[in-house]
């Protein structure tokens, strides 16, 4: 599965940062305090916060959280200037992840810089951190837009960073590309490790990740629920999801039950609601609604599941509310409806039931209750 081994997976959630930057998204020192603490519970490895330069609150928010005394290592995001560097320092962060753009993009129409200068940059603010003490991530942003050569000259400078972060700033690369960048990092820098930052501009962003892990990377940056600048960057659940079907053991370490409580929260937080289509937590992830799946599920489960939703603390649904819905479905229902077994004939007559009004409009679950009660000549609840 994985191709290169090195120590552990270590998860690092930038929602208090990169989520930050989802358009609607807006925390305030309550929220961070309290968001910091549910990740901690949950058991990510690494937290990003901004930076401490952004303003006196944005530094007494980052004293704020290394006050909590979490368990997870506590990294702030800084631009490689003294200021920020500084600023970082005088909170007392431990752990800084310092990034620099290094495509030609960013650096003819975002830096406006040669380069050399870039390097110079890198240099000084990496060195001052990594003389300082601190653990120092050092980030190539839109490294998978930047020719290989130009990335190897600015990871060359080092500079005492302990780890080279490759960001996928605009969501474009495939996972080939991420892992031939990853294992080219592995080669050239033995002793450091990589991270990796994937936007879901493609809808790539999780398997990407998986691409960096198996190519070795170190550490996986994700948000709740994938919040980021625009469409966002690999979401905490979707990665769970992704490795836990790989091998539970992965993952054990992560309170996953925590998890539909954790998306919810910092959905409300921004005003969202949790997506249809988020692994793991959306309103739907366990419900079986075609006969042909209900069938099988109310057998073995694992034949329409690839995660027991007991694992996040949820229940299955088999849903008898649609047209498609099959008989066996039909009878289960009508058992725990009635309260007594329903023999294949009656079974047969309730489907029909259902299926005829599912078929002329949506129903919901008490409706196909009174359907199915109907059918079988029972009298509905008072
Ligand atoms: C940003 C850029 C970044 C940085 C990632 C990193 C990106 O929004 O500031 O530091 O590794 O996607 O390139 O989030
Ligand atoms: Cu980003």
């Amino acid at each position: 599965m994985r191709t290169t081994t090195t120590g552990p997976l270590r998860v690092l959630d930038t929602t208090l940062r990169e989520g930050e930057q989802f358009a609607q998204a807006h925390f305030t020192t309550e929220d961070r305090l309290r968001l910091a603490l549910a990740l901690d519970a949950f058991g990510v490895d690494e937290i990003e916060l901004p930076s401490p330069a952004v303003s006196p609150a944005a530094a007494e928010d980052v004293a704020a959280v290394l006050r909590l005394g979490l368990r997870a290592a506590v990294r702030v995001h800084l631009r490689c200037t003294p200021a920020d560097v500084e600023a970082a320092l005088a909170c007392g962060a431990r752990g800084v992840n310092l990034f620099l753009g290094a495509s030609p993009a960013l650096g003819a129409h975002s830096l406006r810089e040669t380069p050399r200068a870039r390097r110079d940059r890198v240099r000084a603010a990496v060195g001052l951190a990594a003389q300082a003490g601190a653990f120092v991530r050092f980030s190539a942003e839109d490294a998978f837009r930047t020719p290989r050569r130009d990335l190897l000259r600015l990871f060359d400078v080092e500079a005492g960073a302990r780890r080279l972060g490759v960001p996928d700033t605009v969501g474009t690369a495939t996972p080939e590309a991420v892992a031939a960048t990853v294992g080219a990092l592995r080669r050239r820098y033995p002793g450091i490790g990589q991270e990796f930052h994937g936007h879901n501009d493609t809808g790539c962003a999780i398997a990407n990740a998986i691409a960096a892990w198996q190519a070795g990377a170190e550490c996986l940056d994700v948000t709740v629920l994938g919040l980021g600048e625009r469409v966002g960057i690999t979401s905490l659940g979707g990665l769970m999801a992704r490795l836990y079907t790989f091998d539970p053991g992965l993952v054990a370490r992560y309170r996953l039950e925590q998890l539909p409580a954790l998306d919810a929260a910092v959905a409300a937080l921004v005003g969202v609601a949790v997506p249809f289509n988020q692994p793991l937590t959306a309103a739907h992830a366990f419900t079986h609604v075609a006969g042909v799946h209900s069938n099988a599920v109310l057998r073995a489960p694992h034949t329409y599941e690839a995660v027991d939703p007991a694992v996040l603390g949820r229940t299955r649904v088999v849903s008898v509310t649609s047209r498609l819905t099959g008989r066996h479905a039909v009878a289960r229902f009508a058992t725990e409806l009635l309260g007594r077994p329903v023999d294949a004939e009656e079974a047969r007559g309730a489907t029909a039931a259902l299926k005829a009004t599912a078929e002329r409009r949506r129903i919901d679950v008490g409706t196909a209750a009174d359907i199915v009660r109907a059918a079988l000549g029972v009298a509905g609840e008072a």
